[in-house]
């Protein structure tokens, strides 16, 4: 048995949510909640560490208490206080608790007046009129009940960081074209390039008397205005993605734009810092004692007055980016530039949509120093999987072409399958004319924890094998990715001189977040491609770029970086 970090967190969100329906303590809940954000940005797994017998309450928001609850969940898989909560309260209830503006109390009295234990209960009451007639309800209460479930209907699904971004690109143009708008950006998860969004937060500055937030309700995608007033409003567009605008003054807009980029730990933490120096900060601006205003035009000035330098947005997430700030540390962040190649590809030979001539043209277009074809190998079926005689064929074309090309330099590869028992699905002798080698899961993605992580750690003892690719196969938001010992891969990955990728497959972006940083802690190298299976998608190698910033990596931290002739030498040593 292995319970997962995210299974971990998850129970003390969970516990967190009982208490507070049962009125409890707000310290406790309060700290199960730190608990589990703590737990969920961990780069190593709580199982682990248990067994090897590290002690937990070395870890920050981690007291005796809670690590002895992680240490009954992870040997026994229960945790007896999660049960006895969980029989104490019924499970509509803990769904009532996410309407914002319903706390414990005023739950109590739903339950106890008109007895309802969920949401739709609560839906069917408040449209007929029954909830204001309640002690401290009204009228206007019961109203705000109805739109907030409204919005928690609309707000249920989060979309992939790539799926909005045409429509935050066009909102942001549009609301630019406004008379008298001066600034628009865009803030929240989507600026900090989270792999999925919730909403969109747009900033905008405007001059007096400009109509930015009518012209923003008339948006053309806008199906439902949920609130619109002179300074905010909040729409929700065709396809149910909701959208947040706020209209802010130019002297607040650093510090509104740091507020509301958040994430809301990480505003936390910087409030935490100002208070500790006798400063308020919000989202208007930081204050001295006498409440002036000395900062707030830009971000800048704002971490400036709490003495660090600006932060990336995509590591503005409290996974340690205050404390590195604060010690001159913070990372270099790779960025799109500095790459220079991609290591895999799809052309007609398997299942892409363009030809070799096609891709290598893209891939002149944008600068490339390299680009490796890697088709799929014959297992793969569906994908048009070559056998080794179609390999060998693909392998002259693609020397045909190099003939012809200038600067670019198309690399011999293969996206060899990995078959149940950690065999490649292509001989040695074939594997060995190639220039890269990727291998993958494309099958029995529910093999036991212990058999994945043998069976990866068998693909990589190939000597010809270089690159574990997308490697734990999960599909955001569709499919969970593959079970197994991600320290264990990483390590026999680094003894091998293998490398894995971060995929760039906006429905991919695997390896996440975390995981780039596990690997960048152990010096572990990863290799950002775009796995395109078109020309156009050559470019989704910027998503992978912005998931291995989240992830902390630098220049260094990315084989493909490298000019062509260190990449091969890096590949030859593998
Ligand atoms: P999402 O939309 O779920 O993908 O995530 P965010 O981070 O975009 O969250 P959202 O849209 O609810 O709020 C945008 C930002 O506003 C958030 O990252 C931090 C800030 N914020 C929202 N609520 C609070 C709050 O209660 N306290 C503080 N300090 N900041 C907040
Ligand atoms: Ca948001
Ligand atoms: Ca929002």
């Amino acid at each position: 048995m292995h319970v997962s970090n995210s299974e971990i967190a998850a129970a003390f969100d969970r516990i967190a949510d009982l208490l507070e329906i049962q009125g409890d303590n707000p310290f406790r809940i309060r700290a199960y909640r730190n608990a589990a954000r703590t737990v969920q940005g961990l780069s190593r797994s709580l199982a682990d560490m248990v067994a090897e017998g590290e002690a937990l309450e070395a870890l920050p928001t981690i007291g005796k208490d809670l690590a002895n609850k992680i240490h009954e969940i992870v040997t026994t898989g229960r945790l007896r206080k999660l049960e006895a909560l969980e029989r104490a309260v019924s499970p509509g209830l803990v769904k009532l608790l996410k309407v914002p503006g319903l706390g414990p109390k005023r739950l109590q009295q739903l339950r106890n007046h008109l007895k309802i234990s969920s949401v739709d209960d609560l839906e069917r009451a408040a449209s007929k009129g029954l909830v204001r007639q309640l002690p401290g309800f009204g009228v206007k209460i019961e109203q705000n009940i109805l739109k907030e479930i409204r919005g928690l209907q609309s707000r249920q699904r989060r979309h992939l960081w790539a799926e909005v971004e045409e429509t935050a690109n066009a909102l942001t143009d549009y609301l630019r074209a406004v008379a008298g708008v001066k600034r628009v950006e865009m803030a929240g998860s989507y600026r900090r390039h989270r792999e999925t969004v919730g909403d969109l937060d747009i900033l905008v500055t405007a001059r007096k008397g400009s109509n930015v937030v009518d012209a923003f309700t008339r948006f053309d995608a806008v199906e439902r205005v949920i609130s619109s007033g002179t300074t905010r409003s909040t729409v929700v567009l065709r396809g149910g993605l909701q959208v947040d605008l706020r209209v802010v003054p130019q002297v607040s807009f650093g510090a509104a734009w740091h507020y509301f980029t958040g994430n809301k730990a990480h505003n936390i933490a910087v409030r935490v810092m100002g208070v500790q120096r006798g400063l308020k900060i919000n989202e208007y601006g930081v204050f001295d004692r006498d409440g002036k205003r000395i900062a707030g035009r830009t971000e800048r000035d704002v971490y400036a007055q709490v003495d660090l330098p600006w932060i990336e947005p995509e590591l503005r997430e409290n996974r340690g980016e205050l404390e590195a700030a604060a010690a001159g540390e913070l990372p270099r962040l790779v960025c799109a530039s500095d790459l220079r190649g991609d290591l895999h590809c799809h052309t007609l030979a398997s299942d892409g949509q363009d030809s070799l001539q096609a891709m290598a043209e893209a891939a002149q277009r944008l600068g490339y120093e390299y680009l490796a074809i890697t088709e799929h190998s014959q297992h793969l079926k569906v994908a048009g999987g070559l056998s080794e005689k179609q390999l060998l064929a693909h392998c002259d074309a693609i020397d045909a072409v190099n003939e012809q090309l200038d600067g670019l330099r198309l690399l011999k590869g293969l996206e060899v399958d990995i078959l149940e028992d950690g065999r490649l699905d292509m001989s040695d002798a074939v594997l060995a004319r190639l220039d890269v080698c990727l291998g993958a899961i494309h099958s029995v993605f529910g093999l036991s924890r212990d058999k994945q992580t043998q069976r990866l750690i068998r693909a990589m003892d190939n000597r010809y094998l270089q690159i574990l690719a997308h490697p734990t196969a999960r599909l955001i938001g569709r499919r969970a990715g593959c079970e197994f010992d991600m320290e264990r891969v990483m390590d026999a990955a680094l003894a091998r001189g293998c490398y894995l990728e971060l995929n760039a497959q906006p429905q991919r972006l695997d390896l996440d977040d975390i995981h780039c940083r596990m690997a960048k802690e152990r010096g572990l190298k990863l290799v950002i491609n775009s796995d395109a299976h078109s020309a156009t998608q050559l470019t989704f190698l910027r998503y992978g770029v912005a998931q291995a910033r989240r992830g902390w990596l630098e220049q260094h931290d990315v084989l493909n970086t490298l000019r062509l002739p260190v990449l091969l030498e890096a590949l030859r040593s593998a």
